[in-house]
């Protein structure tokens, strides 16, 4: 009846829950394994397609049971201490989420010879650090600054390298700055377009951290969701690491200028000291992701329009 069996971990999050969207459009047969610690079970779509496990990735009886019993043809693995401020409050932690329990599905893959079509696991440009040069490509050297640029960046290598090793076929992505529909502006720590939002929609004061002047590459959702899907469905792309943005370098006072004609009114805005750690521009080459057809769809304007429609 379905096409394929999925199972997405953090299928309840901002990316995730994009993710189903997308795969219930498809056909799918979904399997999402959520602790709702940053996701929430009102992001999921009902569907009868989809099966939900409010469960941790460290539950590692659980996570054994489940993949031996269910014999998936796509893993998506997106469930993570998602923010850099949180992995460095609870580093050990950030570690068993980030990095022990991605390589306990490999590993269960691996020993029990799993079938399996692609796993696909998500890291991030904080891998880059304060490497300054741009654009980031992915073979420039890293630097990953906090625990969870470091588990990101070792759990990229154990799903390529267990994807070498042991034949299973493994991607990776990076991503730059995703927003859009269903993106939690609950923490100060949230991306940076969720709580422009949060205050242009109260009108409430938006504080910029230093001049504005600091550039990202923001990338709209559903063009992350399209990168995804290339990536896995493309048999003969694996092994390897992609960058996942735009191509293109915007500041925060040109996000905040684009925001306030799609908003229809001002959002007033202070200026405090820059954040500690900051980077000043970022930008992704994704000429490695263009080769396998992607295009991004969403410039920053069509993008920005489509999030506050969801609002
Ligand atoms: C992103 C990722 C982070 C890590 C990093 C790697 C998010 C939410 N964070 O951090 O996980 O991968 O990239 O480089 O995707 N800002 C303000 N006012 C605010 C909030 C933010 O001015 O209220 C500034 C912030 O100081 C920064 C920019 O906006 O210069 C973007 O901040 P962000 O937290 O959305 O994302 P970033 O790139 O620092």
């Amino acid at each position: 009846k379905f096409l394929d069996k999925v199972l997405v971990t953090g299928g309840a999050g901002f990316i995730g829950s994009n993710l189903i969207e997308r795969l219930i459009e498809d056909g799918d047969q979904i399997t999402i394994v959520d602790d709702l610690s940053m996701g929430l079970k009102q992001n999921i779509p009902t569907s009868d397609q989809v099966t939900f496990y409010q469960k941790s990735i460290t539950d590692s009886t659980f996570m054994k049971e489940l993949l031996l019993e269910q014999k998936f043809d796509y893993i998506y693995l997106l469930a993570a201490v998602a923010s850099v401020a949180d992995s460095i409050e609870r580093p050990y932690i950030t570690h068993e989420i980030n990095q022990n329990a991605n390589v306990f599905i490999l590993e269960t893959i691996r020993k029990y010879k799993l079938p399996l079509k692609k796993l696909l696991f998500s890291s991030s440009a904080a891998v880059y650090g304060n490497n300054p040069k741009l654009p980031k490509q992915e073979m420039d050297a890293v630097d990953p600054l906090t625990p969870y640029a470091i588990d990101k960046y070792a759990t990229e290598r154990f799903v390529i390298n267990y994807g070498r090793l042991y034949n299973i076929p493994t991607v990776a992505v990076r991503f730059f700055n995703v927003y859009g529909p269903r993106q939690n502006p609950k923490s100060p720590y949230s991306g940076v377009l969720s709580l422009i939002s949060e205050a242009a929609i109260h009108h409430a004061m938006f504080t910029v951290f230093g001049d504005g002047e600091q550039t990202r590459d923001f990338v709209f959702v559903k063009d992350v969701i399209q990168a995804l899907i290339l990536l896995t469905k493309k048999t003969d792309t694996r092994h390897a690491v992609f960058n996942v943005g735009t191509g293109r370098e915007t500041s925060l006072n040109a996000v905040i200028k684009a925001y306030t004609e799609i908003a229809q009114h001002d959002i007033p805005v202070r200026n405090l000291s820059e954040r500690t750690g900051d980077i000043k521009r970022s930008v992704a080459d994704i000429s490695s992701l263009e080769a396998i057809g992607y295009r991004p769809n969403y410039d920053l304007t069509t993008g920005l329009g489509k999030y506050w429609q969801s609002l």
